[in-house]
């Protein structure tokens, strides 16, 4: 098995200050979280960004804050923009985030119920979304919140809108998306093309028992604050670095070590971008 290969989602677009006073907002928050999260062990982050109200946004302006804040810190972590945004986003808005020069960018391929709201990824628009990443060079991480999306990313590459090494999400628990369970991780991964990587995100109370399935089974592993807020049941996590912290233990427990950045842009074919 490859070395695992962490992925920190520190903030995300759902989670507010009245859900944990823990969740990093600011640009320099989120910096700091992400450096935390890096020494013990995350190789790439995941990134939202928040307007000086707390709420998400895409604003361009503020993603290139961060992103050049992080390479302060942290100088090869992959970078990692999020396109989804939050539910309410136009395509337009989402896709600014591609303009803060990051190495990697989430392309969710499809629609999916997300609680009460629609996550709006219509074949169209994931078609531009993909079109904008290779034009301008960056790596796409497919969001597969279905097992269907799987087949969707797979048109793309047919089409030839994604080349080159393909890596997928597994976002799995969120209320409208596929379950999170052992079973469905096998179908997600059996669908897979040879030689793809993969990485779970379980969503809630999901988050540890699937990253220890993927450690397992030699996938990779997303934790955060975006995803679950507890380090234990009824216990807040205190920083996004607690919870990559409990991944690189039970990692250890299970005989995995974990990829370093470097090692990280080796598996994913990913050069260092500046
Ligand atoms: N906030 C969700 C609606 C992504 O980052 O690409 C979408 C999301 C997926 O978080
Ligand atoms: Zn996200």
């Amino acid at each position: 098995m490859d070395e695992l290969i962490i992925t920190v989602a520190v903030c995300g677009a759902e989670v507010t200050r009245n859900d944990t006073p823990y969740i990093p907002i600011t640009p320099e928050e989120i910096a700091q979280q992400t450096y935390e999260a890096y020494l013990v062990g995350a190789s790439i982050v995941h990134l939202h960004v928040r307007d000086e109200n707390g709420n998400p946004t895409q604003d361009a302006q503020i993603f290139q804050k961060v992103v050049r804040l992080i390479r302060e810190k942290c100088p090869d972590i992959i970078i990692q923009v999020s396109t989804g945004g939050a539910v309410w986003m136009s395509p337009e808005e989402r896709l600014q985030s591609l303009e803060a020069n990051p190495d990697m960018a989430t392309l969710t391929t499809g629609t999916v119920n997300f609680g009460n709201d629609v996550f709006m990824n219509s074949m169209p628009m994931v078609e531009r979304f993909a079109r904008a990443m290779k034009e301008k060079g960056i790596m796409p991480e497919f969001e597969c919140f279905d097992l269907g999306h799987i087949n969707n990313a797979m048109q793309l590459v047919k089409k030839g809108l994604v080349e080159g090494h393909l890596h997928f999400d597994f976002v799995m628990g969120v209320p409208g998306g596929i379950a999170a369970n052992a079973r469905n991780l096998v179908a997600m991964v059996d669908s897979l093309p040879a030689g793809a990587t993969w990485t779970v995100a379980g969503i809630g109370k999901y988050e540890f028992p699937m990253a220890a399935m993927a450690i397992a089974m030699g996938g990779n592993v997303r934790v955060g604050m975006e995803d679950n807020i507890y380090i234990e049941k009824g216990v807040l996590a205190r920083s996004n670095a607690e919870l990559v912290e409990k991944v690189v233990r039970i990692a250890k427990e299970l005989g995995r070590k974990i990829a370093s950045p470097q090692r990280a842009r080796e598996i994913l074919d990913l050069g260092l971008k500046r």
